[in-house]
C-alpha cells in the first residue's frame, strides 16, 4: 500500500545521483554532451576522437528523428504508390557531413564545434566509409536515394548489411593487397535495428558455409532470419527523412535448437554460424559474376526479406490485391535481385491464392528492371541444379514462364526454332542455366539502359530478340549524380562561388547552372572559378603529404583517372600516353610546357590478375619516372591506394583532367565522368556511356575526344591488329619496347610479360594501341590549350554550365514519370 513517489521526491532521488548539469534542450550541450554521457557513459572531458564523433552523429540523428517517424507516418496516411529500389550494393560512404549539409545544419555544427572546442575534419575521419559496393552501380543507387528523398518521394532502399564491405586496398612492393573491411568494428550510429520487423526466408534445404563456399543438405528444409537495419536518407532541405533498410541473416532462435538433444546442444548453436556468414561479406566483383553459391543465396535474401516486408507494408492498407501495381513500383538494380520475377509470383500464386493470369499481370506491372553492362562476363546465368535444390518451387514457377513465354514466341515467329532456344529463360543442354536477364525483361514491364549508346546497344545487340518482342518495354535513362555530396560538400570552394553568381537555386534545381553560360565572358566569374580550382588543390596537396608523405605541386596540371581497373577502362592506354610523354621529355628535356601530375586510383578485383599486374605497372612507372632527375620536374606519376567515396570527394574537385578512355562501346555510362564535368574538370575521353552526352551538352569543341567509335570498334573486330601499330608507329614501338625491355622492372625482370600477351600477342581485345595516337593528339591540344589561362576556364565553365542534366534528380524524374508512375508524397 506505498504510495508512488510525488514529482518532488523523484525529483530528490534522482538529484541525490548528481545527474546534473546536462540539459535536455536548448543548448548544444544538450544535443551532443548527453550523448557522451549516456550512450557511452565517459566524461566530456577525456573522451577519444571516435566517442566525438559518435556523439555528434547521435546529435546529428535527434535532429531527423521526429522528422523521420513523421515521414513513415505521413505515407501510412496518405497511402501514396511507394518506389521500392532494390540492390545488392549501396555505395554510401561517410554520412555526418553529408547529413549536416542535408538538413542545412551547418550554423549549429559550427557553433557546436566552437562550443565543444571539437576539430572538425579529426571528427569526420572517425566515420568509417560504408563501402557496400564495388563502384559506379553501387554508388548510383546512393545517388538515387538522395535524390528521391529531395524531391519528396515515398522511397525505400532495399540492400544487404555486409559485416564486411569492399575490401581495403594497400600497395606492397608495387602490388595490391587486400585487408577485411570491418567497417562495423565501433557500434554505428546512423543504423537502427528493427528486430521486431524481422522475417522469416524459407529454403527448400539445409546449408552451411565453409570457406566461403556453400554446401547444401539436400531434402531437410530450413529457414534463416532477415533483421532490418534501418538507415535515415535525409533529403535536402530535410522535410522528407526515408529509410534503407538493410537485411541482415540471422539463425533461427536457440528456441528452435531445443528438440536436439542435450548432447548436441553446443554443435546445434555453432551451426548457426553458416546462416550468419550469409551476409558476412560483399563480393568483390564489378562488371563479372563468379556464379558462386554463396552470391546465389544472398541475392535470394535480398529479393525474399525486401518482398515480404514490402508486401506486408501493403497488405497492411491496401485489402485487394489488384491494387499492387498502382501502390508499389520495385526497381530492380541490374539482375541481382532479379528472383524478384519468382518470388512475387509465389506470393500471389500460393500467398495470395490468385490465379496465373492475375498474379502474372500484377508481377509485371510492379517490376521494373535496369541493365548496367554489355560485358558477356558480368549476364548472370544460374544452374538449374540450384534452383533445384534450394528453391524448387521457384524453378517450377520459372519453368512455367518459360513454357507460356515461348509458346508466344512461337505463335509470332513459327519455325524460328533458332530464336526460341536463344530467347528462352533456360540456357540449353547439358549444364541448364536460368538466363537472369531474360527472366528480368520477361517479367517486368521496363528494361532500361543508363546512357543513349548503352541503351541502344541493348536494344540492338544484346537483348534484340527481346526487345522485338517487346519493343514498348526498353527505354534510356541516363544516369546521374547527387549534386548535394558531389558539389555542395565536396567543393565549397566552387559551390560558394557559383552560389555567389547565381544563387542558390542550383541545389535542387542543377539545370539553373545554365546562367553561367553567359558568365564565359566575365573575366571576374573566370578568375573566381580559377581560385576555386586553386584552393581544391591547393588543399589536395596538403591532405596527400599529410595522409600518404607524397608531395604534389598545385601549380601542376592534375590529371586523373579514377575507377576500378579493368582492361576495357584501359587504364594502360593512360599507363602507355605517360610513357610516351617520358620518352619524349627523355629526347628533349627542356620543352616549354605545364608540369603534370598523373593521379590513378582504384582497385582490382582480387582474382582479376591482369588488373593486378596493371597496378604494379603504374606503381613502377611512378617509381622510376618520379625519381629520374631529368623529368621529376615535369612529369610526376602517383597511384593513390584504397580508392574509395570520401578520396573521390577529396581528389575529383581537384582535378584539372578527366580520363574517360573506355574501348567505345564498353563503358555503359560512367558516372565519375559527370562528377569530374561539375566540379571544373576537362574531359579527355572517347565517343562511350554518357560521355557521348556530355559532349552534346556542353558542346563537342568543349571536350577533348578521340579514338574509334563503338561502330568502327565493332566493324574492325575481324581485321585488328595491334602488330600494325607497332610496326608502323614510332613512339607506340618505344614505348612498349621500354617496358619490355624491363626498365620499369629491372630488379623484376619479365614481370610485365602478361601485358604484352594482353596488348600483343593475343590481339589487344581492347584495343589500347589502335588508340594511342589519337589520344596523344587529343592530349597534344590539352596541353596547348592549358597554356591559355583563359582559354581554359572558359570552356571549363562552359562544361559547368552544361552539367545540370547529370544530376540524379533529373534522371529520378525520368524514372518517376516514365517507369514508376509515381510522385511526391510531401510530410507535413
Ligand atoms: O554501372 C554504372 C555504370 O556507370 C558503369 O558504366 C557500369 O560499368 C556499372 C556486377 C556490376 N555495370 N555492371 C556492374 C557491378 C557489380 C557486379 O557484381 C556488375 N557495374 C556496372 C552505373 O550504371
Amino acid at each position: 500500500g506505498a504510495q508512488p513517489p510525488q514529482p518532488a521526491d523523484i525529483n530528490h532521488l534522482l538529484t541525490q545521483y548528481g545527474c546534473g548539469p546536462i540539459q535536455f534542450t536548448g543548448t548544444s550541450d544538450a544535443l551532443y554532451e548527453r550523448h557522451l554521457m549516456f550512450d557511452n557513459v565517459v566524461d566530456a572531458a577525456a573522451t577519444g576522437a571516435r566517442e566525438r564523433y559518435e556523439a555528434a552523429a547521435r546529435s546529428v540523428r535527434d535532429v531527423l528523428s521526429q522528422r523521420w517517424l513523421r515521414t513513415e507516418q505521413t505515407y501510412e496516411r496518405e497511402n501514396p504508390k511507394r518506389i521500392y529500389y532494390l540492390s545488392m550494393e549501396f555505395l554510401i560512404g561517410r554520412s555526418l557531413a553529408n547529413t549536416i549539409t542535408n538538413l542545412r545544419l551547418d550554423p549549429v555544427a559550427q557553433r557546436l564545434v566552437k562550443e565543444e572546442n571539437l576539430h572538425p575534419l579529426a571528427l569526420i575521419e572517425q566515420e568509417p566509409d560504408a563501402g557496400l559496393g564495388n563502384g559506379g552501380l553501387g554508388r548510383l543507387a546512393a545517388c538515387f536515394i538522395d535524390s528521391m528523398a529531395t524531391m519528396q518521394l515515398p522511397a525505400m532502399g532495399y540492400g544487404l548489411r555486409y559485416e564486411y564491405g569492399i575490401f581495403r586496398q594497400f600497395i606492397e612492393d608495387g602490388w595490391q593487397r587486400e585487408r577485411p573491411d570491418n567497417w562495423l568494428r565501433h557500434p554505428d550510429p546512423w543504423e537502427v535495428p528493427r528486430p521486431h520487423e524481422r522475417v522469416e526466408i524459407k529454403l527448400g534445404c539445409s546449408f552451411e558455409v565453409r570457406g566461403g563456399t556453400l554446401g547444401v543438405v539436400p531434402g531437410r528444409p530450413s529457414s534463416v532470419f532477415g533483421l532490418p537495419f534501418d538507415r535515415p536518407v535525409a533529403g535536402y532541405g530535410g522535410r522528407t527523412i526515408n529509410t534503407l533498410r538493410l537485411w541482415a541473416a540471422a539463425a533461427p532462435d536457440v528456441f528452435d535448437f531445443q528438440a536436439f538433444s542435450a548432447g548436441e546442444f553446443v554443435s546445434a548453436l555453432a551451426g548457426q554460424l553458416s546462416a550468419e556468414s550469409l551476409t558476412r561479406v560483399l563480393y568483390p566483383d564489378d562488371t563479372t559474376s563468379q556464379g558462386q553459391g554463396l552470391r546465389f543465396v544472398q541475392e535470394y535474401f535480398l529479393v525474399a526479406c525486401s518482398l515480404a516486408d514490402v508486401v506486408r507494408r501493403f497488405r497492411r492498407i491496401n485489402a485487394d490485391w489488384s491494387a499492387l501495381p498502382r501502390k508499389v513500383a520495385i526497381q530492380l538494380n541490374d539482375t541481382h535481385p532479379s528472383l524478384a520475377v519468382p518470388e512475387l509470383m509465389r506470393i500471389l500464386l500460393d500467398d495470395a491464392g490468385l490465379g496465373w493470369d492475375e498474379a502474372w499481370d500484377l508481377t509485371q506491372q510492379t517490376l521494373a528492371y535496369t541493365n548496367h553492362t554489355l560485358l558477356p562476363e558480368a549476364l548472370e546465368t544460374w544452374p538449374l541444379a540450384w534452383f533445384e535444390r534450394l528453391l524448387p518451387r521457384h524453378l517450377e514457377i520459372v519453368l512455367e514462364i518459360n513454357r507460356r513465354f515461348l509458346d508466344d514466341v512461337r505463335a509470332r515467329f513459327p519455325g524460328d526454332e533458332d530464336r526460341v532456344r536463344r530467347v528462352s529463360l533456360v540456357d540449353g543442354d547439358p549444364n541448364r542455366r536460368i538466363r537472369m536477364a531474360n527472366l528480368a525483361v520477361v517479367g517486368s514491364h521496363s528494361t532500361n539502359g543508363v546512357a543513349a549508346i548503352h541503351s541502344c546497344l541493348l536494344r540492338t545487340e544484346t537483348l534484340r530478340d527481346l526487345a522485338e518482342m517487346y519493343p514498348e518495354r526498353f527505354s534510356n535513362k541516363t544516369n546521374g549524380v547527387t549534386p548535394r555530396r558531389w558539389l555542395l560538400l565536396a567543393n565549397p570552394a566552387l559551390a560558394g562561388r557559383i552560389t555567389a553568381a547565381i544563387g542558390d537555386g542550383w541545389i535542387t534545381d542543377l539545370a539553373q547552372l545554365e546562367k553561367l553560360r553567359p558568365l564565359a565572358e566575365d573575366a571576374g566569374f573566370r578568375d573566381a572559378v580559377r581560385a576555386a580550382k586553386r584552393e581544391a588543390k591547393a588543399s589536395f596537396a596538403h591532405w596527400l603529404r599529410a595522409a600518404e608523405g607524397i608531395s604534389i605541386d598545385p601549380d601542376s596540371i592534375f590529371d586523373s583517372q579514377v575507377k576500378r581497373i579493368h582492361e576495357y577502362k584501359r587504364q594502360m592506354l593512360n599507363a602507355l600516353r605517360v610513357v610516351v610523354l617520358y620518352n619524349r621529355l627523355r629526347q628533349d628535356p627542356a620543352p616549354e610546357m605545364a608540369p603534370r601530375t598523373f593521379l590513378f586510383a582504384g582497385k582490382a578485383a582480387p582474382a582479376y590478375h591482369l588488373a593486378k599486374v596493371i597496378i604494379k605497372f603504374i606503381n613502377n612507372l611512378a617509381a622510376t619516372i618520379n625519381q629520374d632527375p631529368v623529368v621529376r620536374h615535369r612529369l610526376k606519376v602517383v597511384f593513390l591506394p584504397e580508392y574509395c567515396v570520401s578520396l573521390a570527394e577529396r581528389l575529383i574537385p581537384a582535378s584539372d583532367v578527366s580520363n574517360q578512355i573506355s574501348t567505345a562501346g564498353y563503358e555503359a555510362s560512367g558516372t565519375s565522368n559527370m562528377k569530374f564535368m561539375m566540379n571544373g574538370a576537362l574531359t579527355i575521353g572517347t565517343r562511350d556511356g554518357a560521355t557521348i552526352e556530355m559532349a552534346e551538352a556542353a558542346g563537342e569543341d568543349n571536350l577533348f575526344l578521340f579514338g574509334l567509335t563503338a561502330g568502327q570498334v565493332a566493324g574492325s573486330r575481324g581485321w585488328y591488329n595491334p602488330h600494325w601499330h607497332y610496326d608502323n608507329e614510332p613512339e607506340t614501338r618505344a614505348a612498349l619496347d621500354l617496358i619490355f625491355s624491363d626498365h620499369f622492372s629491372r630488379h623484376e625482370p619479365g614481370v610485365f610479360e602478361p601485358l604484352r600477351d594482353a596488348l600483343l600477342t593475343h590481339g589487344d581485345h581492347y584495343m589500347h594501341l589502335a588508340d594511342l595516337r589519337s589520344y596523344l593528339a587529343a592530349d597534344r591540344d590539352l596541353v596547348g590549350l592549358y597554356a591559355d589561362a583563359d582559354g581554359w576556364v572558359r570552356k571549363v565553365i562552359m562544361n559547368l554550365a552544361a552539367s545540370g542534366r547529370f544530376s540524379s534528380d533529373r534522371t529520378i524524374a525520368e524514372y518517376a514519370a516514365e517507369i514508376w508512375q509515381a510522385g511526391p508524397c510531401p510530410v507535413p
